[in-house]
């Protein structure tokens, strides 16, 4: 521990009125992140723990905001806050667990370090992407503006972590939406071995606060009661009027990025100064010379903690460690689900698949009360493909919300609404526009229950596909980016009846989907419908039609162009499968048709390297190879991105070479 008597004091505190518990509060508060944290240098070097990311120096920020919010207010910090981790009072064996990968922990082993969230304290922990964060506090925030419960979020980043796109996305939606949320940015000298001058190329961070419309300040970072008071202020500011703040604090980085790089490329003077700076040093001083803490005073409340240190990292040393469970590993993916089949009684009404789609969505609506959607162009205007015309009008702004172009900000959004018990559809303007949301999905989304048991209940409606002359930006489908990624479902329906009753089924689940809408279907495809409210189960092909010389599998608009090169040769007698979701998959379907036709032909919209068809072709290899009396055939598109003039496009998709491959496969 620091020496602390005699030190000349280099930052000037103004008690206010604040009273002598709370002095003393801060202090302990301080104190006990720098004593976990020194304690945990000695177990690094002993080999103990396997990586360190260093708070000292910044606990003043941790414990300033969070002393400053109310415990049912969420926080999401960063690698450097285990004072916020502390001040919420986690029990430290829950802690020590925690970052030796022990089940007591929070992500039962599965991540380490500060990566995790736990809803018992209202923390969200962070992803390594670092900036993620910041648009997931949107959406809580955003939670907390439409249940109007005057409470604030606080997020962190480092000043590294403001030059990713997402936060200048998070504070466009927060000031574009007046979301009650205090960005906390960290300005601490270096990212990693960056120093700020190759970080950004303004005075300070605070500044870019006016461009985004959002109030900002500067703060002392290492000034506790400077942090505490202006953000009590400010907290109870924003309860009254909801509305974002930028925060810069002012701070130094006192060790390396983590504890085994260094920090040999920080000049010693500079870390000589801010040494002097020492936020708890000083203020343990200053309480000494205001006579609030005394030497006696100060060895007890060492006393107190070392034991609690002890005691938890005995406690967590003394559980066993993890025993790997297959079952267990494979269950906590997703959230588990009780699919509730709604079945459809009444009257149904010829529509064509953009209206399935709109009905199912409008419906799901009604039934869910606050059920969110958002999208570019979604409100007013009613979505580029009119699926939410009038939605504005029904369900009004709150929970119909126009967007500015910032996909990874809105999926974040998703995250956030969905830790705060609200579901929510966003709309791809076009499914290719995901890419510019790509990380939150695959990293955020789809990660977070296996992590810490937090769900996403979010569904990405993605109008995709080719046959519109779009070119390469409007016409990919790219499911297979998606069914990789364990975590996620994604759905891929054919037909309107399919796409109505598997939205319904989409929303319900707590899981994330990503719902594929082919825009060809839209307007060509007309089927009856049941007019009103039903759901359909994921993970269940359909069985269009049922031969015995091939299986047929294919999903989405290609399902059409197999059914039209049937049609055109009547005397091919062939099992088509619709698999309608990829992620589950209804394996049991396709293995079983084949064991009776003995031949497998998949046709599959996507180029073909990498995609489900290949995964498919893998299987039936594998489960069905002595009842195959021919190779599996895949049909996919060419190995190009989708070109836009139709003949090129044509040329590309598989539809017209798949009728001289299915006789080829045929004649084998
Ligand atoms: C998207 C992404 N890029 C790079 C990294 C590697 N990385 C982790 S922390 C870090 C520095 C972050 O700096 P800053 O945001 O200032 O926070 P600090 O570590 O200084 O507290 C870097 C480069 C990462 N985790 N994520």
């Amino acid at each position: 521990m620091a020496k602390t008597t005699n030190t000349i004091r280099n930052i000037n505190y103004d008690k206010k009125s604040l009273r002598r518990n709370t002095l003393i509060s801060l202090y302990i508060n301080m104190l006990k992140p720098r004593m976990i944290e020194e304690k945990m240098l000695i177990l690094l070097r002993q080999g103990k723990i396997s990586k360190w990311f260093s708070g000292i120096g910044q606990e003043a920020i941790s414990v300033g905001v969070t002393m400053a919010l109310k415990d049912d207010e969420y926080i999401l910090p960063m690698h450097r806050n285990l004072g916020v981790f502390t001040t919420r009072k986690i029990p430290l064996h829950r802690l020590f667990a925690q970052w030796q990968g022990k089940a007591s922990g929070f992500t039962k082993g599965r991540d380490r370090s500060f990566h995790f969230g736990t809803q018992e304290y209202n923390i969200v922990g962070m992803i390594s992407h670092l900036g993620p964060q910041l648009g997931v506090a949107d959406g809580i925030a955003l939670a907390n503006l439409l249940k109007k419960n005057n409470k604030v979020t606080a997020v962190f980043s480092g000043e590294g972590g403001t030059s990713e796109g997402d936060f200048h996305e998070a504070l466009n939606v927060a000031s574009v939406w007046k979301l009650p949320v205090i960005f906390c940015i960290e300005n601490n000298g270096y990212g990693l071995s960056t120093p700020t001058s190759q970080q950004y190329n303004c005075k300070n961070i605070a500044d870019r606060g006016k461009g985004y419309g959002i109030e900002s300040f500067i703060i002392d970072g290492n000034n506790i009661l400077d942090v505490y008071s202006k953000l009590t202020k400010l907290a109870e500011s924003i309860r009254k009027r909801p509305r974002p703040i930028l925060i810069e604090f002012k701070t130094f980085r006192m060790r390396g990025h983590e504890e085994a790089s260094g920090t040999k490329y920080v000049p010693k003077d500079l870390m000589e100064q801010w040494a002097l700076k020492d936020p708890l040093v000083n203020y343990q001083a200053y309480l000494k010379e205001e006579g609030i803490l005394t030497e006696k005073d100060e060895v007890i409340i060492k006393e107190d903690i070392m034991k609690e240190i002890h005691d938890g990292l005995e406690k967590a040393y003394a559980e066993e460690a993890i025993v790997p469970n297959l079952t267990s590993e494979l269950n906590d993916v997703y959230k588990a689900f009780k699919y509730q089949e709604v079945t459809h009684k009444g009257k149904t009404k010829e529509i064509r698949f953009v209206d399935a789609i709109s009905e199912g969505l409008k419906q799901s609506m009604q039934k869910h009360k606050d059920l969110v959607i958002m999208g570019q162009d979604i409100a007013d205007y009613g979505g580029v493909f009119k699926i939410t015309d009038g939605f504005l009008k029904a369900f009004g702004e709150e929970r119909v919300r126009n967007t500015p172009i910032c996909e990874s900000a809105i999926v974040e959004a998703g995250m956030g609404l969905s830790i705060a018990g609200i579901k929510s559809v966003v709309e791809m303007q076009f499914a290719d526009f995901v890419t510019s949301g790509f990380n939150p999905v695959v990293n955020y989304l789809a990660k977070s229950h296996y992590r810490w048991n937090q769900n996403a209940d979010v569904v990405l409606r993605m109008p995709c596909g080719g046959g519109v002359a779009a070119g390469p930006f409007h016409s990919q489908t790219n499911e297979a980016w998606f069914t990789k990624t364990p975590g996620l479902k994604v759905v891929y329906p054919a037909f309107p009846y399919d796409a109505k009753g598997l939205l319904a089924t989409a929303i319900n689940d707590p899981n994330p989907v990503l719902f594929f809408e082919h825009k060809a279907l839209y307007r060509s495809i007309r089927q009856e419908v049941p007019i009103d409210y039903f759901t359909l189960p994921f993970g269940k092909a359909s069985l269009l039609r049922e031969g015995t010389d091939v299986t047929v599998i294919s999903y989405g608009a290609a399902v059409h162009w197999a059914l039209e090169t049937l049609d055109n040769n009547k005397d091919i007698d062939a099992d088509v499968i619709d698999l309608r979701t990829l992620q589950p998959l209804d394996t049991e379907a396709i293995l079983t048709s084949v064991k009776k036709t003995g031949k497998a032909i998949i046709l599959q919209e996507d180029s073909l390297f990498g995609g489900i068809a290949s995964d498919i072709a893998s299987m039936i290899m594998e489960e069905c190879f002595e009842y195959l009396d021919a190779p599996v055939k895949r049909v996919a598109s060419i190995e190009t991105p989708i070109p836009f003039i139709n003949q090129l496009e044509e040329q590309y998709l598989p539809k017209n070479r798949f009728e001289t491959e299915l006789k080829t496969l045929l004649d084998y």
